[in-house]
């Protein structure tokens, strides 16, 4: 059997959420400069949405982290959903993809300080979605180390590296952070500081 390819980058936290999922699996990872030059141009051919990740196994292509997720859950069974895991995995994929947005936004050239409707929605977004969860901080919900976890982990971290939002007053989001950052595949999916 064929290995998986994973294409993607050190930095997106929807790959690094995939490449924690595949601790146990072997695949090859493919790692592409999304923006510019012949990898921009591959990326086109892999998923006409030009978004990382791009899951290939064998012949089936698979784009969009979510989807890889199902598709690699259906396959390794590696845990069940039912529909309040489904809305909870969404809304942490809501503050991630407002994160992104926030980040695109700055390295535009826009102040993502300003008042802007469509910036305060963002970050509206991430600390509803920071609020909503944060009962779950305290229960078991986020004590086992599954997708939802990763997906946190993954996007927290990130989002504290490109300084989009800060952990000052959301102490469980730190400890959150603290109960896993000394785990293996954390260390070996650390966001390059370059
Ligand atoms: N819904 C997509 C979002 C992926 C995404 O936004 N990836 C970013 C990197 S973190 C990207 O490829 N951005 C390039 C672009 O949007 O043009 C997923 O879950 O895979």
């Amino acid at each position: 059997m064929m290995n998986y390819e994973l294409y993607g980058s050190k930095t997106s936290p929807f790959v690094r959420r995939i490449r924690i999922l595949l601790e146990n699996i072997p695949y090859d990872f493919k790692e592409m400069n999304i923006f510019e030059g012949q990898d921009a141009i591959d990326l086109n051919k892999l998923n006409p949405i030009n978004q990382i990740p791009v899951l290939l196994d064998g012949d089936k292509k698979i784009w969009d982290s979510r989807q890889i997720f199902n598709y690699l859950n259906a396959l390794h069974r590696f845990q069940n959903m039912d529909w309040e895991d489904e809305n909870n995995l969404t809304a942490i994929d809501g503050a991630m993809n407002a994160g992104v947005t926030l980040l695109m936004l700055k390295r535009s050239g826009i102040n993502i300080n300003e008042p802007y409707l469509f910036i305060t929605r963002q970050r509206e977004r991430i600390d509803s979605v920071l609020d909503f969860l944060s009962p779950y901080f305290k229960n078991q919900a986020l004590k086992e180390w599954n997708f939802h976890t990763i997906s946190l982990y993954c996007f927290l971290d990130w989002a504290i590296f490109r300084e989009i939002i800060s952990l000052e007053h959301r102490p469980e989001c730190v400890a959150f952070l603290e109960q896993y950052k000394n785990k293996k595949i954390i260390e070996l999916t650390q966001i390059p500081k370059v």
